[in-house]
């Protein structure tokens, strides 16, 4: 039986061993993973996201149980950036994670942190759709929201939870870290300490300034809105098929809170489905998913390619604007005589190379 074989049978161990080797992107684990593929896009992907500390991996944990009561299979995906502050957390993780271990209906993977946020996101991809694949119904993926890579795991789901906590400062993290935007449910957790009402109210009014009438998706290098249906009909059609982010307060430590925000969950998950936004936040991610791979596959082929020294020397060439950074790209990838030379207008140029 090949690995794919058996997960689709249920077996954890391979799912386990297979989860490795998707992981380290090897070619045992891209073959299982082409198998299991055509299984995959069935599971609803929950994005948890926020600022370290907000509470993300406890309320992980109660939504994991919460949807377990309803007898669904879960997987839990934490990403770990590659902050050494994360060390502890991990170990803290494991340590919160344990009323669900046991539970054969539940499957917990940390990602470990090696290489770039870019290789992260796409071992992230992998990991998920072998999920999916296995039958786990609910895929709840925590990352730590610090940054754009964070955001483009964040993408891979389609409901987004961002989570604040009061007393992270006056500001509110999210908005730092740019990832209000992406939010389809705002979580004001730790709702048990002072400044509550602050917090709330700041995300409030961020809500009304720009709440998300459309999401903008990376495509082809280029940002494109998807509108979504219905906005190009009347005000009334508009305002009816627009998902305005509610905001719910929790207390993860204690479970408060927690049934009505997998109320809410499955209600962005209805939103999403009745309104035709599923399919295409589906394609969009795929979309990006494929054009990710092919950019990272192809400077995998270009550094196998070239040497590192003479990728340098024409750095240099670039840094003394004896090169333009386009020209550069046209001799490192070899097509530098399909550029026409003597046209050029280039005012730093001394006239020799
Ligand atoms: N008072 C209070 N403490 C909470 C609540 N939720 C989580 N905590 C505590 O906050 C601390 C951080 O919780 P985590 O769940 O590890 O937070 P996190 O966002 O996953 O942290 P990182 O993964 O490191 O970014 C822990 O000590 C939790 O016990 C809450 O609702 N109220
Ligand atoms: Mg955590």
């Amino acid at each position: 039986m090949t690995l794919a074989e058996s997960v689709l049978k249920g077996d954890r161990l391979t799912l386990a061993r297979l989860l490795t080797q998707v992981e380290n992107l090897t070619a045992e684990g891209r073959a299982a993973l082409a198998a299991l593929f055509p299984h995959s896009g069935r599971a609803h992907l929950i994005g948890v996201t926020g600022a370290p500390g907000t509470g993300k991996s406890t309320l992980v944990n109660r939504l994991a149980l919460n949807f377990r009561a309803q007898n669904k299979r879960v997987a839990i995906v934490a990403v770990d950036p590659s902050s050494p502050f994360t060390g502890g957390a991990v170990l803290g993780d494991r340590v919160r994670m344990r009323d669900l271990s046991g539970d054969p209906g539940v499957f917990i993977r940390s990602m470990a942190s090696r290489g770039s946020l870019g290789g992260l996101a796409r071992s992230t991809a992998g990991v998920v759709q072998v999920f999916d694949a296995a039958g786990y119904e609910i895929v709840l993926i925590e990352t730590v929201g610090a940054g754009q890579g964070e955001v483009d795991i964040a993408r891979l789901a389609h409901t987004t939870l961002v989570v604040e906590a009061p007393g992270l400062g006056d500001d509110i993290q999210a908005i730092k870290a740019g990832i209000l935007e992406i939010a389809d449910i705002l979580v004001v957790n730790k709702a048990d300490r002072p400044g509550v009402e602050n917090t709330e109210k700041a995300l409030k009014s961020m809500l009304e300034l720009a709440h998300p009438t459309q999401r903008i998706y990376s495509h082809h290098g280029a940002l494109i809105p998807a509108p979504l249906p219905g906005t190009e009909g009347n005000a009334v059609m508009e305002k009816e098929n627009l998902w305005i982010p509610p905001i719910q307060r929790t207390v993860s430590t204690e479970g408060q809170g927690i049934s009505e925000l997998a109320d809410q969950i499955v209600k962005h998950a209805e939103f999403l489905r009745s309104s035709g936004t599923w399919t295409a936040r589906d394609q969009a991610r795929l979309a990006s998913e494929l054009e990710l791979t092919l950019q990272q596959t192809l400077m995998d082929q270009f550094r196998a390619r070239e040497s590192e020294t003479r990728y340098n020397e024409i750095l240099q060439q670039v840094f003394k604007r004896s090169l333009s950074p386009w020209e550069a790209v046209a001799i490192l990838t070899k097509a530098y005589d399909r550029l026409n030379v003597s046209d050029r207008e280039d005012p730093h140029s001394g006239g020799e190379k």
